[in-house]
């Protein structure tokens, strides 16, 4: 097996992110070719080094592997559409964020064009990006993925989740899910706080982190839940407390959208008491 290790990779967009992912393999000492639609995004990359192609099909031929990084997929349909033509025996590391059926999509496309095709999530931001804690999923052939895992890596620590080409998307949209929803219960906890003139600051850094932290391995049913607190972990608990929660929002004013998705979470806990009592 051989690796696309050291070869120039051509990035397809330059905005926010794709000039990061740019800069961690500029960073890196790789040789990148980047390409954006519109002009001005690469002056930066091009001082570091980069080369600028004026197309994208310039970008794509003279490289082994493109990571394409644009708004969404259809844009990125309007981009390699117009370059089917010389898309054959490269790889496409499509890292635009979509759906899994659009990620199986543009593997069957790709495919049918020649081209080695694998699907990415970057759970990342533009700062975070090639820094110790980034990291990225991917999923496509196996094979695939071990010949390119080393000329991403320096984007963040490479990932593989599956053959599946829509596995990298759920699993990256399951895992905001995960962020959303804690980031929209540390802002209700914020709003509790602030509404009785608390010490947000002080709360944030006392009660809220060092609790989230202690509960963090329980909070999506880890090992450790399920080895140590069964017994504790009692629905009707649960539910009561939930809807004390939702009562003393509403006390202190501060029962908006969230409390709408506390009442969900009691009304999936009285279904789940109804079928288990
Ligand atoms: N930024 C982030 O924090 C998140 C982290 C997780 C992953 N996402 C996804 O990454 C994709 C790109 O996000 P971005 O932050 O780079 O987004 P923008 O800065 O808005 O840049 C968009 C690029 O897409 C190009 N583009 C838009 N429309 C077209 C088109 N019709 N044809 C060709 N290119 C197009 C745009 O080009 P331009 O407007 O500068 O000409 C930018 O290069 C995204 O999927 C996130 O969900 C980022």
């Amino acid at each position: 097996m051989t690796t696309i290790e050291s070869e120039r990779v051509a990035v397809l967009g330059l905005g926010a992110m794709g000039r990061a992912l740019a800069g961690a393999l500029l960073a890196a000492g790789r040789p990148v070719t980047v390409w954006n639609r519109t002009a001005g995004k690469a002056d930066e990359l091009v001082a570091r080094g980069a080369r600028e192609a004026a197309s994208a099909s310039e970008a794509i031929v003279g490289t082994d592997l493109a990571v394409v990084c644009l708004l969404d997929d259809s844009t990125v349909r309007d981009t390699l559409g117009p370059i089917a033509g010389e898309l054959s025996g490269r790889t496409i590391v499509n890292l635009t964020s979509g759906s899994p059926q659009q990620a199986r999509d543009q593997a069957a496309w790709v495919a049918a064009h020649g081209a080695a095709y694998l699907d990415g999530g970057i759970l990342a931001v533009p700062p975070t990006v090639g820094t110790p804690g980034a990291f990225l999923l991917y999923s496509g052939a196996r094979d695939l993925f071990a010949r390119v895992e080393q000329a991403v890596a320096p984007l963040g620590r490479p990932l593989w989740v599956g053959e599946d080409h829509g596995h990298a998307a759920l699993y990256d949209i399951a895992a905001l899910s995960g962020m959303y929803g804690l980031s929209a219960g540390a802002h209700h906890a914020v709003a509790l706080v602030a509404a009785v003139g608390g010490d947000v600051e002080a709360f944030k850094r006392d009660v809220l982190l060092p609790w989230l932290e202690q509960m963090m391995p329980f909070s999506a049913g880890g090992a450790e839940a399920s080895e140590t607190i069964p017994e504790e972990y009692n629905a009707a608990m649960q539910a009561t407390g939930l809807q004390t929660m939702i009562d003393a929002s509403s006390e202190v004013g501060v029962a908006d959208e969230l409390a709408g998705h506390l009442h969900a979470s009691l009304w999936a806990m009285r279904r789940a008491l109804a079928v288990s009592g």
